[in-house]
């Protein structure tokens, strides 16, 4: 059972993020999800093929050159169609991947083993979570991009700052989310890594702004240079932040798509920040029995969550205001 050391639980305090080496083994715990993902890309690939938006299916190409061939003829990110999580906003037609692997990994033992360390035993699988695959920008021509040359879209360019607990509603401010990053395929500093702003969570909570198709963002003078870590690593490393850790990530300047995933985990019985998504237990000692096990069951729940939402109004999860003046 893997454990904190009593230092890396120190550096989690005092910088607002620990990076655990090798925590997963990449054969057995990552290699079987990119192979599913493989089967969703045939899926996406099929599907397009049938509506007659590419000309191939193009089965003969390995993941990344399908992937951007694909993404390129069609002039769309397809991120969606990989995602765990529904889209905010009208998810009637929002297709999302709760393939059994996905689930695999939200539970996996060794990951619930370090989270516990950090915000205890009662392990709550919080809905913010997503599967980002950030193809090689130098091989998206047929992506457009927005006037500062950068390719818009959910994942597929550079994040800018923010702190997750900006992207919740303000309900989980007081809840002790904790986010868990991990690539599936390595993330040096040219696959477009993570950057965390070290001690950052003891700043509070941050004004973000929206940017036009990238998302929430902390304006640069709320960031001390200084203090910027980029967090390179390779398949099996695990990192762990604090929700008030500032973070962002590179642009992806290799010649291979990075794939990862983000999860977030809080302890059970507290605001998750997206209340109209499913959660579940994913460790309790007190109620073993009340852990989720069943990957068809949770699978179900985001798809009822579909069927759901796609009847009523939904609001953004989302507090921080268009057109704000301390933005302009
Ligand atoms: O993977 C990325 O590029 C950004 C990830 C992120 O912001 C997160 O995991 O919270
Ligand atoms: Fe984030």
């Amino acid at each position: 059972m893997p454990h904190l050391t009593p230092s890396q639980l120190d550096h989690y305090r005092e910088n607002g993020y620990v990076l655990v080496e090798s925590l997963l083994d990449p054969a057995a715990d990552l290699d079987p999800v990119l192979a599913e993902y493989e089967k969703v890309l045939g899926e996406l690939a099929d599907e397009l093929f049938a509506k007659k938006k590419i000309a191939s299916t193009y089965a003969d190409l390995d993941f990344d050159q399908r992937l951007c061939q694909i993404y390129n003829e069609t002039g769309q990110v397809h991120a969606q169609h990989f995602d765990i999580s529904l889209p905010q906003g009208n998810t009637t037609d929002a297709p999302i991947a709760v393939i059994p692997s996905a689930f695999a990994a939200l539970r996996n033992e060794r990951l619930l083993d370090i989270i516990e360390d950090l915000i205890g035993p009662e392990i709550y699988s919080n809905p913010v979570q997503h599967i980002r695959i950030k193809p090689p920008e130098q091989y998206l021509p047929g992506i457009p991009k927005d006037h500062h040359g950068r390719i818009a879209g959910f994942a597929v360019g550079a994040t800018p700052w923010h702190q997750d607990n900006g992207v919740v509603l303000p309900e989980a401010d007081e809840t002790d989310m904790l986010t868990v990053w991990m690539p599936l395929t390595d993330a040096f500093r040219e696959h477009g890594c993570i950057e965390v702003v070290a001690g950052s969570h003891r700043d509070g909570l941050l004004h973000h702004c929206q940017g036009n198709g990238i998302g929430l963002f902390v304006q640069d003078k709320h960031l001390d240079p200084d203090r910027v870590v980029t967090a390179q690593m390779k398949r099996g490393d695990v990192l762990f932040m604090h929700r008030l850790t500032c973070h962002s990530s590179l642009p992806n300047v290799s010649d291979k798509v990075r794939i990862s995933f983000d999860l977030r985990y809080n302890p059970t019985g507290q605001p998750t920040g997206r209340p109209l998504f499913p959660g579940f237990v994913a460790r309790s000692r007190q109620d073993p029995t009340s852990e989720l096990r069943d990957a068809e069951a949770w699978a179900q729940s985001w798809y009822d969550t579909r069927e759901k939402l796609s009847r009523v109004d939904v609001p953004t999860f989302n507090r921080w205001p268009s057109n704000d003046p301390v933005c302009a």
